[in-house]
């Protein structure tokens, strides 16, 4: 067997580098959005193991996960500037492609029996790999191993990213997933839990850019024409024209990132219709069809629930509130046959209450387990009967962001919309109480939606109005939802 350097080999080399560049910076960027990491899934402020924020919150007067937030220079993090929405569609269009890829490349690595370039013959090459490691401390080059393109330490490095950390990343990435947990529960358990996971990714992520920094200064060492016209060339024979090609490659990466950087910051919606087509699209293939099935214990319920979003700032929420909302009314109308209206004592003695203990995932990474009670909205579904051209659920708040919440990035009235057959999921609730008592101000009382596939921007609280739609787009911004509109996140957000 000859380990040369294939041509697709190499071609798989450039393309990881591509992908696996924007994947580390917008990785960088969800980060930001809540910039503190947990062994515990209840994200209690406090708890963090580590925080990447100097941000130091008030004790004494309600603050939510948006006040948290970091905004991160575009030089690490992609974009920059605490657009998750878009640091989201960069890390999943570049997950997408660099699992393909990835795919293509184990494939061909096995179907031409080249993998055993990473993957060693002989349990001899631990003590070999440990004496390379001696060799290069003594500022020596070490020998390759016979018949192999590399020493027995380039051999496991590169065999243990590619057969072990890339897997690993992949692993710890789904297990973030709210679908994947609400589904399969047992999968976020074996990483120890949604934050851990999270933790772990985060490990990923370091263990990656350790990688590229010591394989780079070892082209270096090793002669960086040399080594790179083996890359480039598939053999050491050009190493001057490898020098020059490298460096423009090289550059013409940061170019790359630069201009994908400026166009987002530049033109999100454009960027989202466009990566969002395909991640949206590959999302709802396979996460969409998931059905959540969590059941938490009691003794696992956090003692304290992070909160994203401010309570409607209105004399007359207020007034209602203090009235435990003897006033409220839901209405329910649009594309239905039979449009409604509900007290909250209507709704509080429909004989089919449910309730579910969950885990709560916030698009920003943090987690908390709730109980909540409520009525299934599929109830609702069934009285109000939607018209065959019904296609979606607005959910209408009480809360006006640019008059409530200072620190959301945009104004007007908070929306979201759902695809229709989200309402048959089991753990689809209009939840009107939290934890055995009335849902609180700050969770959204007296009614907010779980739908406990997605993630928790989607569960809009403080409704006062549930429409049946056709079509969104001619609702607010026209994306699907207030969150969508202003900051551009996905409008199906399994992950
Ligand atoms: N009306 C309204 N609903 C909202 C929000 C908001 O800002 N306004 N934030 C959403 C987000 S991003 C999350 S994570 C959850 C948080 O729910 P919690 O505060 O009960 O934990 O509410 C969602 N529903
Ligand atoms: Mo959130």
């Amino acid at each position: 067997m000859e380990f040369g350097y294939p041509w697709w080999l190499r071609i798989e080399h450039l393309v990881n580098l591509i992908f696996l560049t924007f994947l580390i910076r917008s990785g960088m960027e969800i980060l930001a959005t809540h910039p503190k990491l947990y062994w515990n899934d209840n994200s209690k402020p406090g708890s963090e193991w580590a925080r990447f924020t100097r941000k130091v919150m008030p004790k004494d007067k309600l603050y939510d996960t948006l006040d948290e937030e970091e905004s991160y220079s575009s030089i690490i993090s992609m974009p920059g500037h605490s657009e998750l929405g878009m640091g989201r569609h960069w890390h999943f269009i570049s997950v997408i492609g660099w699992i393909l890829a990835g795919i293509i490349y184990v494939v061909l690595l096995f179907a031409t029996g080249q993998y055993h370039r990473y993957v060693p013959y002989s349990w001899e090459v631990f003590p070999e790999a440990w004496k390379n490691i001696i060799t290069y401390l003594s500022f020596e080059l070490p020998a390759t191993l016979p018949g192999q393109p590399f020493n027995a330490i380039q051999q496991l490095s590169y065999g243990a990213v590619i057969f072990i950390l890339a897997p690993f990343q992949i692993a710890t990435g789904a297990a973030q997933s709210p679908a994947i947990e609400a589904r399969f529960p047992w999968y976020v358990k074996l990483w120890g839990g949604r934050q851990w996971a999270r933790s772990l990714h985060f490990f990923g992520l370091l263990a990656f850019i350790g990688f590229i920094i010591i394989h780079l200064l070892m082209v270096i060492v090793h002669g960086f024409g040399q080594e790179t016209s083996k890359i480039i060339f598939g053999n050491q024979e050009h190493p001057g024209y490898a020098t020059g090609i490298a460096l423009g490659a090289i550059l013409a990466l940061v170019v790359l990132h630069i201009a994908a950087t400026k166009y987002t910051l530049a033109y999100p919606r454009n960027t989202r219709r466009i990566l969002g087509a395909v991640v949206e699209g590959t999302r709802k293939l396979i996460l969409h069809p998931l059905k959540s099935r969590q059941d938490y214990s009691e003794s696992e319920i956090s003692s304290e629930h992070r909160v994203n979003g401010k309570p409607p700032d209105t004399d007359w929420y207020k007034i209602m509130a203090a009235h435990n909302f003897a006033d409220y009314k839901l209405e329910v109308g649009g594309l239905v046959e039979r449009p409604m209206t509900f007290t909250l004592e209507d709704l509080r003695t429909f004989p089919t209450r449910q309730t579910q203990r969950v885990m709560h995932n916030c698009v920003q990474g943090w987690t908390s387990i709730g109980e909540w009670t409520g009525i299934p909205l599929r109830q609702i579904v069934e009285l109000v009967k939607p018209l065959p051209e019904a296609r979606h659920i607005c959910f209408l708040t009480m809360q006006d962001t640019g008059r409530d919440d200072p620190s959301a990035d945009g104004e007007g009235q908070f929306y979201e919309t759902i695809d229709l057959d989200y309402a048959y999921h089991p753990q689809c609730i209009l939840a009107y109480d939290m934890n055995g008592g009335p849902l609180p101000i700050k969770h959204g009382a007296p009614l907010r939606l779980r739908l406990e596939t997605q993630v928790g921007f989607k569960m809009a609280k403080w409704i006062e109005r549930i429409e049946f739609v056709a079509d969104f787009r001619d609702i607010g911004g026209g994306l699907g939802g207030w969150r969508e509109d202003n900051v551009y996140y996905d409008r199906d957000v399994g992950i």
